[in-house]
């Protein structure tokens, strides 16, 4: 089993109902136990202007799915989601993105771990110090002390406990 943190995202089609449903969907898969969960924020955008306010969450698993294998699962899950790729950091009725599988770091074709931008957005890293308040990335740095850098401008907190709806 490793620990996997997923940041889950959304600003289409009532986004505080996809990320729930999203969690529910997580939490479906047969090698996947959800072992923690954030609470939902509402969050301004990071990219292209003039869209909607971003809905986003962070969820904690134990799996035995390796890296590929969990991609797959969450871009079949943002799939189901409706989600349809146009404008780069654009839109979208769900972005699942993996943020940490265990202490790997990976640099292949279609994955990057950890997150590249994971380090500088507060809408990541609230999330998933709600859920580990002492987490440390594989090389060393701490995401309560990368989170103090970046403030927390921008982003609230919209229900605390899961479900959120
Ligand atoms: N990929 C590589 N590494 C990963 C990873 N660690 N997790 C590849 C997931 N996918 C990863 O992603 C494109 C490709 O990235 C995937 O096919 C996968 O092979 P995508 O989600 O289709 O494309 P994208 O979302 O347009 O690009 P990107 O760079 O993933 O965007 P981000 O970083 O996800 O940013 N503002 C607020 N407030 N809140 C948000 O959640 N999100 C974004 C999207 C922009 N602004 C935002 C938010
Ligand atoms: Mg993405």
């Amino acid at each position: 089993m490793t620990t996997v943190y997923i940041a889950l995202g959304s600003n289409l089609e009532n986004p505080g109902l996809q990320l729930q449903r999203a969690v529910d969907d997580i939490d479906s898969l047969p090698e996947v136990e959800l072992s923690g969960c954030s609470k939902l924020y509402i969050s301004e955008p990071v990219g292209p202007e003039g869209q909607p306010d971003y809905c986003n969450a962070a969820v904690r698993i134990e799996t035995t799915l390796e890296p590929l294998a969990l991609l797959d699962a969450m871009q079949a899950i943002e799939n189901d989601h409706g989600r349809v790729r146009t404008v780069h950091w654009g839109p979208r009725t769900l972005d699942l993105d993996i943020i940490l599988y265990g202490d790997d770091i990976i640099e292949s074709k279609r994955l990057t771990v950890p997150h590249y931008q994971m380090h500088v957005r507060n809408f990541v890293l609230c999330p998933l110090l709600d859920i580990a308040p002492d987490l440390t990335l594989p090389d060393g740095r701490k995401a309560a002390a990368l989170l103090a850098e970046v403030g927390t401008a921008g982003i609230e907190v919209v229900a605390t406990k899961y479900p959120w709806l």
